[in-house]
């Protein structure tokens, strides 16, 4: 019976078992049949037998972050999904300023948090080494209103301070962003671990992929942080939602076109094209909104072919809105 069982947090996903955290410190519990550790994410909630050797029922989750897995056509891994994390409240989407910093990506990290109903926060690492790092922060700052962009050096004393809004207690923020911007090396300022971190190739600032597992740590502040291992391309399906929220300024726009199914793209009577003529709205955000929709409107009607075939997992049904999306998208691919 569950008032038997113990709840824990999933700190590590193995191959056969999963690594939680309990009142009386970390744990490894086996898997039972019938509960694969893939349907398991880093941030997930399980009950554990009393003797905190198995795995007895998985809890309801509050969020779930998910990245669509690149693969090739014909490969069997269309229309995988990777579990990033589960029941998280804040997504820190860390970029470095230098060479890895680039609008279109944030703008692919703020979907997948606003998908998921996560809050997303920029962190911009590595000022020290900046000429300008405020010119980063300006750019980062443009992709939303109410955003939160912070500029740090992640070596720095006052980096568990300037963090400790979104730490509190109960609450879960993960990091994320490429490999080498300084995830681990801000994981281990606010957990007070030391994880290993590795210096990034000097020609392009790219990191080593030094952090090869998700984990979950308890923090000092009675908080949860998960730090991820530096994603290489980040895909985006089934994500229509998070791309209205995170191009709140198109999504709105576009309610005042003339025609509803106006495409912005020199129809009569379109808000978006005036307010691009205004200088409102950049032409190149735009240009973004429009490849990640195409983007999506494409992935996601092959997720939906792979669901029929067993293979990952579909948030919405699609019918005929996604017909008319995939069409679109390959207008635009086209080009
Ligand atoms: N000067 C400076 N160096 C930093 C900063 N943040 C991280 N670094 C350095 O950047 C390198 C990469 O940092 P990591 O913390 O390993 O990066 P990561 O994002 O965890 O990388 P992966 O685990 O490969 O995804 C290390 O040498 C860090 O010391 C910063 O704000 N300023
Ligand atoms: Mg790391």
């Amino acid at each position: 019976m569950l008032e038997k069982n113990e709840p824990a947090r999933v700190a590590h996903v193995h191959r056969d078992r999963l690594r939680v955290l309990t009142d009386h410190g970390p744990r490894e519990v086996a898997l039972p049949n019938g509960h694969p550790s893939g349907n398991f994410a880093v941030g997930d909630w399980v009950m554990i037998s009393r003797d905190y050797s198995v795995m007895v029922q998985p809890l309801a989750r509050q969020t779930l972050l998910q990245r669509r897995v690149h693969s090739r056509a014909g490969s069997r891994n269309i229309g995988e999904y990777r579990l990033i994390g589960a029941n998280i409240d804040t997504l820190f989407i860390t970029t470095s300023c230098n060479a890895d910093f680039n609008v279109a990506r944030l703008e692919r990290y703020l979907t997948l948090a606003h998908d998921a109903g996560v809050e997303p926060v920029i962190l911009l690492t590595k000022a020290d080494m900046a000429e300008d790092p405020d010119s980063y922060a300006l750019q980062a700052q443009k992709l939303g209103r109410d955003l939160a962009v912070l500029v740090l050096d992640a070596h720095a004393p006052d980096v568990t301070e300037k963090l400790a809004p979104w730490c509190g207690m109960g609450h879960t923020v993960a990091l994320s962003g490429s490999s080498g911007v300084g995830k681990t090396t801000l994981a281990n300022a606010l957990t007070g671990l030391s994880e290993a971190t590795q210096d990034v190739r000097e020609d392009d600032a790219r990191g080593r992929h030094t952090t090869t597992a998700r984990s979950l740590h308890a923090l000092p502040s009675g908080g949860w942080l998960i730090d991820t291992p530096g994603i290489r391309g980040l895909g985006v399906s089934d994500a229509a939602s998070g791309i209205e929220v995170t191009f709140a300024e198109i999504t709105e726009l576009a309610s005042q076109c003339k025609f509803r199914d106006c495409e912005h793209e020199g129809e009569p009577g379109c808000a978006v094209q005036a307010a691009i003529a205004s200088g409102e709205v950049e032409a190149d955000r735009l240009e973004r909104w429009r490849k990640l929709s195409a983007e999506d409107a494409v992935n996601s009607a092959t997720s939906s072919q792979a669901m029929g075939k067993g293979y990952g997992i579909s948030k919405r049904s699609k019918g005929k809105a996604l017909a008319k999306q995939v069409k679109t998208a390959q207008k635009h691919k086209k080009r």
